[in-house]
């Protein structure tokens, strides 16, 4: 299961992005709560063409592709040095894949700010300082136990790699830089794999807006061109109207919608945004008995798509038959048409599974 957790200042907004997403009706509060225990609420990820392969098969049963959302307490200042929920609350960050992270940008008199003023900037930097802290913790840990290891007896070769690469992301960390920023080669992100390191999740920043902060944003403009000079993306959200928009009706959230201009509604912006910033992408199964949509990680191979759906698929796997989802449409929804225009493959383990395949796996156990 996809884990996305929500992280950001106390009051910043996080359980009301959490209710815009999934609809969850978390509690929304104008004072910190200091909750420790997360929200959690499963999200299907909307995909027409999950919808249009429900329509056409018309199956018994039918499961689209899911994400898992964890509203997580407010991050401190200070929560890496143990202050506040410190270390139980970034535990729960190291659990998820991928971090959005919410900047408050709204303006209202009635919701204290923790640093009594509106800076996006500003308060970016202090969760990322919180998260670079934490990383920090486990980098000096695991060197002095190398350390340490090394003045009894000698280390592995594999060890002494590692000894180095860790002194020098140490180095790199004490200039309050995220591991994102350390150009690591793919045996050393291997390495490090073990480690869950927070500033090395993908991260996705989500601005939230008052539904008055529209068009050029001055408050915003700071921290956008940082966060373009990092490569880091962000998405805007008017936090508290797009959660009262998701309790409405579909026609009255269409006209909503409408007056404030708004084409993509937030949730699905939100959750299309954080299966691209994962990396994800969905294949398809699809039959009469159900049809069902998976999640993979982007560049993954026939074999693991079978693992996907059932490890004695992986184990026993033969050939996988795929046909793109756009060559299925194309041909009048026809497995015969497709096979028949040659778009209908036989595939091998190594094949490269693409957004959007349609795919039957051949096995034998
Ligand atoms: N005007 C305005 N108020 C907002 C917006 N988003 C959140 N608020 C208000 O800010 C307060 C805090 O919102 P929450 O979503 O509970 O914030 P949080 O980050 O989850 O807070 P903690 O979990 O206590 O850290 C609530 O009173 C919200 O109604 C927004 O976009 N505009
Ligand atoms: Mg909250």
């Amino acid at each position: 299961m996809l884990k996305c957790g929500i992280i950001g200042l106390p009051l910043s907004g996080k359980s009301t992005v959490f209710n815009v997403i999934t609809r969850a009706g978390a509690e929304v509060k104008p004072y910190a709560s200091g909750k420790t225990e997360p929200n959690k609420a499963l999200v299907n990820v909307p995909d027409e063409r999950f919808v249009k392969l429900v329509e056409i098969f018309k199956p018994k049963s039918e499961k689209p592709a899911d994400v898992e959302f964890v509203d997580l307490a407010g991050l401190s200042k200070d929560a890496g040095k143990g202050a506040g929920l410190g270390n139980s609350f970034l535990s729960f960050v190291s659990e998820s894949e991928a971090l959005l992270h919410v900047v408050r940008v709204f303006r209202n008199d009635s919701v204290p700010h923790p640093e009594n003023s509106i800076d996006p900037l500003r308060d970016f930097h202090i969760v990322e300082a919180e998260l670079i802290y934490r990383d920090l913790g486990v980098i000096t840990n695991r060197l002095s136990r190398l350390e340490e290891k090394k003045a009894k007896k000698k280390l592995t070769p594999q060890e002494i790699t590692e000894l180095e690469l860790i002194r020098e992301l140490e180095a790199h960390m004490l200039e309050e830089k995220p591991l994102r920023e350390y150009p690591l080669d793919d045996e050393q992100k291997r390495m490090l794999s073990g480690y869950a390191f927070l500033t090395l999740k993908p991260e996705l920043v989500v601005l939230n807006l008052d539904d008055t902060q529209t068009g050029d944003v001055p408050e915003i403009s700071p921290l956008m061109s940082e966060l373009e000079s990092k490569n880091m993306k962000a998405v805007r959200v008017y936090g508290a109207t797009e959660m009262e928009l998701e309790q409405l009706d579909d026609d009255d959230r269409a006209e909503f919608m409408r007056d404030l201009s708004i084409d993509e509604p937030g949730r699905e912006r939100l959750i299309h945004e954080a299966y691209k910033l994962l990396g994800l992408i969905s294949f398809f199964t699809s039959g009469t008995d159900e049809v069902r949509a998976w999640t993979l990680k982007a560049g993954s191979n026939a074999v693991d798509a079978a693992g996907t759906i059932h490890s004695d698929l992986a184990r026993g796997f033969i050939r996988a038959q795929v046909v793109s989802y756009d060559d299925f449409i194309a041909n009048n929804a026809s497995i015969a048409q497709c096979r028949e225009k040659g778009v209908l493959r036989l595939e091998g383990k190594e094949y490269i599974v693409k957004d959007g395949d349609m795919i039957e796996i051949r096995f034998n156990v």
